[in-house]
């Protein structure tokens, strides 16, 4: 009896052999000829958005942290070391398309222009979405694993029937490629061309479970079994990131189909504020990706090209302290929802039953008030 495994299609994959990267760690630019047209428009200016982008971001995330530490926020998802990854497909989104994402994506709710009170809400747990998804077009985030995929998938789908010029990039981690959802969307993506972009953050972990138990060949290689190409790339140089969701944007819109962008990277924090990462790695691990690390990468490739460093540095800082500023006020002043509110969202329109349910509750709630 033989076994018939499905072969992957290593002519759709680029990559494999090392990470896409066109900054080298030392900020000298490495040639690309793939990437490198996606890329003439980024002057010194350009560059320094997105240097005070992932500052802002990174910024944000420490904030964050902290204020679960002093028990302002019930639970954060730490980024920090994947700025780039998010940053640069971030700034390459054209306002119509749409972002589907998971828990970690705070770089990407910051430029699409989430309001960072709503967002403190959240990890407050006073909220269950937040922003309005429409008016940022971002959808919340996602905590079931990988199931954003198949939103984006379908939203992209829609998209494409309705001749609409949207791209849906759906953004997920190394661990959810595991999952069948994923595995799904990649059916339906590959069968209907939708135009969505897959964006993998293989930031090495699925909590404590490193990639390497998870796949035995690099997960840029998976989609490749449905016909979808894909790019890895250095998932901690934000030019190399901006460039390849352009390239998959491009593609999307001029009717070539979804893409996979493998992002190589790795997530330095714990998997959220209630882990310890120092039980199932090796902290030593660690150093290697502090020496990639994506902003003073970006800082040294300015400072080659000329730019005040000292100027950039303290414009940085201005706008993060600003954005943790306001992220902490919001955070410690949030108010609670009422417990009314539970009913609110249920349906567009309330239903007779849905109202019953909601006057049982309060009268429930009404006969134990003294007992509170
Ligand atoms: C369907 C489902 N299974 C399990 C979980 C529990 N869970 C939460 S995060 C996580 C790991 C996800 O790892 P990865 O996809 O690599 O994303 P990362 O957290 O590293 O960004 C798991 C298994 C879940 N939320 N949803
Ligand atoms: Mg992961």
């Amino acid at each position: 009896m033989s076994i018939i495994v499905p072969a992957p299609h290593p002519e759709l994959a680029v990559g494999l052999d090392s990470p896409l990267t066109v900054l080298d760690l030392d900020g000298t630019r490495i040639a690309n000829e793939l990437l490198d047209p996606h890329l003439t428009d980024i002057d010194e200016s350009a560059l320094t958005t997105l240097y005070v982008d992932m500052v802002r971001v990174r910024r944000l995330d420490t904030e964050a942290f902290a204020l679960t530490r002093q028990g302002h926020l019930v639970l954060w998802p730490p980024l920090l070391g994947q700025e780039a990854a998010q940053v640069g497909p971030a700034r390459a989104l054209a306002p119509q398309d749409w972002v589907f994402g998971s828990y970690r994506e705070h770089g990407f709710a910051l430029l699409r222009g989430a309001d960072m009170a709503e967002f403190a809400r959240i990890w407050k747990a006073f909220a269950h979405g937040g922003w309005d998804p429409h008016e940022i077009r971002m959808a919340p985030s996602q905590i079931i694993i990988g199931a954003q995929t198949l939103h984006g998938t379908g939203y992209a789908m829609a998209a494409k029937m309705d001749g609409a010029d949207e791209v849906a990039l759906t953004t997920f981690g190394d661990g959810a490629t595991s999952e069948g959802d994923v595995n799904e969307a990649l059916v339906w993506a590959s069968a209907f061309q939708a135009p969505v972009v897959f964006l993998c953050q293989n930031n090495q972990y699925a909590i404590s479970e490193p990639v390497a138990v998870q796949s035995g060949v690099p997960l840029a290689l998976r989609p490749t079994g449905f016909g979808i190409p894909s790019l890895r790339v250095d998932g901690n140089d934000v030019l190399a990131m901006h460039a390849a969701a352009r390239i998959a944007f491009d593609r999307a819109r001029s009717g070539g189909g979804p893409t996979f962008i493998e992002a190589v990277t790795y997530r330095r924090g714990p998997h959220t504020t209630t882990d310890d990462p120092k039980r199932y790695r090796d902290e030593a691990e660690m150093e290697a990706w502090i020496a990639k690390d994506p902003i003073d990468r970006v800082e040294r490739a300015l400072t080659r090209m000329g730019a005040n460093m000292e100027a950039v540095r303290a414009e940085a800082k201005i706008r993060a302290d600003q954005l943790a500023k306001e992220f902490r006020a919001a955070a410690e002043h949030a108010e609670p929802p009422t417990a009314d509110a539970i009913f609110d969202h249920v349906y567009a329109q309330p239903t007779k039953r849905l109202e019953r349910q909601r006057l049982e509750h309060r009268a429930f709630l009404a006969s134990i008030e003294g007992d509170r």
